[in-house]
């Protein structure tokens, strides 16, 4: 066994990971230890390599900002990048900056225990070594452990039962197969939309419809990128000041303002442009008042309608069990179409509950259903699900599944108290799942980076949000979810879609704006909330 010393241990080799490692390495000069269960940098890109694995928030918006010459030179070839191009990146900005060398891959956080006397953290790896550290940095992605099969059965089946988000590098041929796919969330969307024209047969199974509309992907002219690059210094600036974090235009006007006619050219013009503007720039009230979110849940089930050829399947892709926006919009390329292709069908997993799998397929409350594969894209135990699973331990031997057995919680989604000298980076009860990630990130990044520098400017060897602020914080993210419409869905936004999880706002739901505002505040008393030893 080995026992290295470092000023940072950071678990996770994705956006998050690869900049807090550059900022705490490269700027700060700090040294940094990363862990990475894969075996390359990219963190939810080097895993989900499911056909269609696309990112649904537009290139040149979704791409660090840290680096001037960087995003000048990496050249996004569509307005939606896919899933291979963003590994690309990512590999490329950690060679750029040279972050690979900080990085023990193949590798697994199995413990991370605070030690009051010497006040650091010792980190176990599964490669049986042991790093103490005075920093740890949860880095470790919102969606990087997937939800467990649900099915009874699964070892009976003579095909194969897939996850998504373990989809191999080498690929699955399915070329002349009946497969079925069992999930409508973005994933589930996206591989059905992709795989249909390969497959003999495609069955969906669906338990909730939902809204999506349309992406609009094509490919990025120079021009267009052009514009971008020459602009980015602003649109970077309007990006952090806009709710989703990418320079859309802010929806300044109640939808219960304008006429039918204008909000159906409203809807049209962003229904038809493609992506997060339908709910980021027709109308403010959407995500807050139900009178106002069902003139745009009307407009996209009118579009569902006019989509699908066979009028019970359009019924039952409309949803009407939940507010536009309050489960997580998909966007889809030709989703609503494929449903006119004779051998695509879609299964009401609601009516017709699946039991378990079968031998040779699937069996619903209804009948057995015979596959050759079965994809399974029913999401994610979203939050800090990784480190929930890395065994930590903070002050008084209290481990951290015990501190949020009623929800996880983290202060400006960044600290949690009793686990001093520990930073989430986009951790739970941040504003990340409305906020552009890899914007979010490096804002988040940058606050830690901070701290740490001025703690330490200080003399100062711990520092640990107090029990009021994370309490009062809390009540603030609470309350703002109670203002809107979220909680009134089974969604993740409400740590709601995995079975025993505590139902609590799992987000900041602001948007980036005053989450931004928040932050800088905290900051600028000197770090308010934060007790430093
Ligand atoms: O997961 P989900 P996802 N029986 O939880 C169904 C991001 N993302 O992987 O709604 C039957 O959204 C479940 O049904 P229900 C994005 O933030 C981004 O699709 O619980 N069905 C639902 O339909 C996204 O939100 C991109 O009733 C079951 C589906 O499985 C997040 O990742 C691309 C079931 C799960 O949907 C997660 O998306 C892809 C059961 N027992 C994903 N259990 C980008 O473009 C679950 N389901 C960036």
């Amino acid at each position: 066994m080995n026992e290295q010393h470092v000023d940072v241990a950071i678990v996770g080799a994705g956006f998050a990971g690869l900049y807090a490692t550059h900022r705490l390495r490269n700027l700060q000069g700090l040294s940094v230890q990363g862990f990475e269960a894969a075996p390359g940098p990219g963190g939810v890109w080097f895993w989900n390599r499911y056909p269609g694995a696309r990112c649904d928030f537009e290139s040149i918006h979704y791409s660090y900002t840290f680096d001037e010459a960087l995003q000048r030179e990496w050249r996004w070839s569509e307005r939606y990048a896919a899933q291979p191009e963003i590994l690309a990146y990512l590999e490329h900005v950690a060679e750029r900056f040279d972050l690979r060398r900080s990085f023990r891959f193949d590798t697994r956080v199995t413990s991370a225990v605070w030690d009051d006397s010497t006040e650091r953290w010792t980190v176990t790896t599964d490669d049986g070594n042991v790093t103490v550290a005075r920093y740890f940095v949860n880095a470790a992605g919102a969606f990087s452990v997937f939800k467990a099969n649900e099915f009874p059965g699964e070892a009976d089946f003579r095909g194969t039962v897939i996850h998504t988000s373990r989809w191999p590098a080498e690929g699955i041929d399915l070329a002349g197969k009946r497969v079925a796919v069992i999930g409508t969330g973005s994933t589930g969307i996206q591989v059905s939309q992709t795989i249909a024209p390969q497959v003999a047969e495609l069955t969906v199974f669906q338990r909730t419809a939902n809204f999506a509309c349309p992406l609009g992907n094509r490919p990025l002219s120079d021009e267009e990128f052009g514009e971008a690059v020459a602009n980015y210094e602003t649109r970077r600036v309007e990006s952090r000041d806009s709710i989703a974090g990418a320079p859309y235009p802010r929806a300044v006007k109640s939808a219960l303002m304008d006429s039918p006619e204008e909000r159906r050219k409203v809807y049209d013009k962003y229904y038809q442009g493609g992506g997060f503007r339908m709910l980021a720039s027709t109308y403010y009230d959407l995500i807050f008042n139900p009178e106002a979110n069902a003139t745009a849940a009307d407009y996209i089930r009118d579009r569902i309608r006019e989509r699908v050829k066979d009028p019970e399947v359009a019924e039952l892709l409309c949803p009407t069990d939940h507010a536009y926006g309050t489960k997580r919009p998909p966007f889809e390329i030709d989703y609503y179409e494929m449903f006119n292709l004779p051998h695509v069908r879609l299964v009401d997993a609601r009516a017709t509950p699946i039991e378990r799998i079968t031998e040779r397929g699937v069996a619903t409350t209804d009948r057995e259903f015979e596959f050759d594969v079965i994809v399974l894209a029913t999401g994610f135990d979203v939050g800090a699900g990784a480190l929930m699973r890395m065994g930590v331990v903070g002050r008084n031997g209290r481990t951290l599944t015990e501190h949020w057995a009623d929800g996880q919680r983290a202060y400006i989604g960044m600290a949690t108290h009793g686990f001093p000298n520990l930073f989430h980076i986009n951790g739970p009860q941040s504003s990340a799942t409305l906020f552009n990630n890899p914007l979010a990130i490096e804002d988040s990044v940058d606050f830690v980076g901070g701290l740490i520098a001025q703690a330490d400017a200080r003399g100062h060897t711990t520092a640990e949000v107090t029990e009021a602020a994370e309490e009062r914080y809390n009540e603030l993210v609470r309350e703002v979810a109670d203002a809107t419409l979220f909680p009134t869905a089974t969604s993740w936004y409400m740590g709601a879609n995995i079975p025993g999880k505590p139902r609590t706002p799992m987000y900041l739901f602001t948007g980036a704006p005053m989450y931004r505002a928040i932050c800088a505040e905290v900051e600028a008393m000197g770090y308010a909330g934060f007790s430093f030893d």
